[in-house]
C-alpha cells in the first residue's frame, strides 16, 4: 500500500502522518498540487480513522436564518440584501418562535441560527430570539451568530466581546457556528468583503468564546479567487489559534456557489477540489477533532464519498437553508434521518447521531 504513496511522491508526508508530526505549509501545497487524489485521500483517511475510528456523525438540526438584511454585502454572497430590497426579509421574534413551534414534534437537538449584519435591529432582539427559542424548546442547543455577528452585537451592546458573549450565553446561546471566516487573507477580504470584520478580528472573537468555555466551529470559503497559498495560510492561522485555546470543534470547507453573486462568471468548484479541500484540511488541522462534509454545499453524493477522504461528519437534517440555495445550490432542502443513516452505512461507516458537542446520542 505504501508504495502507491511513494509513487505519488508523498512518502515523506506519509512518514510524518504515521508519526503524528505536524505538516508544513510547503507540504500542504504539495498535497493540494498532487494529481493523485486517492493518495491524498488515503493519507487523510489515516488521520480520520485515528481520530474518529469508523464513526460518521450526523445531527438532527434546524436552520433559522432570521434576516438576510446586511450592511456588509460581500461580493461572494447571494443571501445578503440591502434594507428595502425586494428580497430582503427579517423575522419577528414571534416568527422565529413559530419556526421552532412548527417542528416541535421532530427530535431536533440543535438550532443553527445566523443572519446578516442588520443595520438597526436592537441588541435586545438577539437576546429575545435566544430566550424565545429556549422558552419553546428548553433542551435544544442553540448554535448561533458567527464571529462577525458577535462582534456586531458587542458593538451594539457597548460592551466587550467577552461580556456580550456571557450575556448571550445566559440567554441560551450554546456555541458559535463557523461562518464569516471566509479567507483570512487581507488581499482576499479587500477584494471580496472589505466591510467585514477582518481575519484577526474573527479569530479574536472565536478565541474569546473559547476562553469562556464556548465551543465554536471554523470554515473557509474556497473556490473563488483565492490562491492555494492563501488557503494554507488560512488553515495555519486556525491551527495556531487552536493550539492556544483549543475550542474549535469542527472545520467545514465551504464550496463557493457563484450564482447571483458578483462572481457569477466563475465556475462552480469540481468534485476533485471539494474532496481535496476536505483531505488537506484533515491533514493540516491536526488539532481539530472533526472535519465536516457539509452536504448542502457539496451535495449528498460527494459528501458521502468524503467520508473516505478525511471527513467524519455530514452535518445534519438541516431543512430550509437559504444561503447556499440563493447562490445556486441545488441540493435537496432536507435529508431525513433514514437517508443520512443509509448514506453512512453504504460508505462502510458506523452512523452515529451526535449532539452539537459530539456527545453520542445513538448508534445505528
Ligand atoms: O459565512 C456565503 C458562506 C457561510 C456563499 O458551523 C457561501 O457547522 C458558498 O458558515 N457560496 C455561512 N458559501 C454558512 C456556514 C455554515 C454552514 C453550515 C454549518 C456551519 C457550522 C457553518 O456561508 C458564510 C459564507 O462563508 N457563503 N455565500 C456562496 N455564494
Amino acid at each position: 500500500m505504501d508504495s502507491f504513496i511513494q509513487q505519488a511522491g508523498l512518502g515523506a508526508i506519509l512518514d510524518k502522518v504515521k508519526n503524528e508530526v505536524r505538516l508544513s505549509l510547503e507540504e500542504g501545497k504539495q498535497l493540494y498540487n498532487c494529481p493523485d487524489l486517492l493518495a491524498v485521500g488515503y493519507l487523510a483517511n489515516l488521520v480520520r480513522e485515528r481520530k474518529n475510528g469508523n464513526q460518521a456523525f450526523f445531527i438532527y438540526n434546524q436552520h433559522i436564518n432570521y434576516s438576510n438584511i446586511c450592511t456588509n454585502l460581500c461580493k461572494f454572497c447571494a443571501f445578503g440584501k440591502e434594507k428595502g430590497h425586494a428580497l430582503a426579509y427579517e423575522m419577528s421574534i414571534a416568527q422565529i418562535k413559530d419556526k421552532v413551534q412548527q417542528r416541535l414534534d421532530e427530535p431536533i437537538t440543535e438550532i443553527h441560527m445566523v443572519g446578516g449584519i442588520h443595520p438597526d435591529l436592537p441588541y435586545s432582539y438577539y437576546i429575545e430570539a435566544l430566550r424565545g427559542i429556549k422558552a419553546i424548546r428548553p433542551a435544544v442547543h442553540i448554535q448561533a451568530f458567527t464571529c462577525v455577528e458577535i462582534q456586531h452585537l458587542a458593538d451594539l451592546s457597548g460592551q466587550s466581546v467577552a461580556a456580550t458573549l456571557a450575556e448571550l450565553q445566559e440567554a441560551g446561546l450554546g456555541s458559535l457556528p463557523g461562518g464569516g471566516a471566509e479567507v483570512f487573507s487581507p488581499r482576499i477580504r479587500q477584494l471580496t468583503c472589505p466591510k467585514k470584520l477582518d481575519g484577526a478580528g474573527w479569530l479574536q472573537v472565536a478565541q474569546t468564546a473559547h476562553r469562556l468555555g464556548l465551543k465554536t466551529n471554523a470554515t473557509m470559503l474556497y473556490g473563488h479567487i483565492e490562491t492555494i497559498d492563501e488557503r494554507l495560510e488560512h488553515l495555519d492561522a486556525l491551527r495556531q489559534a487552536q493550539d492556544e485555546t483549543g475550542g474549535f470543534l469542527t472545520y467545514i470547507p465551504l464550496a463557493f456557489h457563484p450564482k447571483n453573486t458578483e462572481f457569477a462568471g466563475l465556475s462552480r468548484t469540481t468534485g476533485v477540489d471539494d474532496l481535496k479541500n476536505i483531505a488537506v484540511a484533515r491533514l493540516m488541522l491536526d488539532n481539530f477533532p472533526h472535519i465536516k462534509a457539509y452536504w448542502v454545499m457539496i451535495g449528498p453524493k460527494l459528501a458521502q464519498v468524503a467520508l473516505s477522504f478525511g471527513a467524519d461528519d455530514l452535518d445534519g437534517t438541516v431543512k430550509e437553508e437559504i444561503i447556499t440555495r440563493m447562490a445556486g445550490g441545488e441540493s435537496e432542502q432536507a435529508l431525513g434521518h433514514t437517508t443520512l443513516i443509509r448514506m453512512i452505512k453504504e460508505a462502510g461507516r458506523e452512523p452515529v447521531e451526535r449532539d452539537t458537542l459530539y456527545n453520542v446520542l445513538a448508534r445505528f
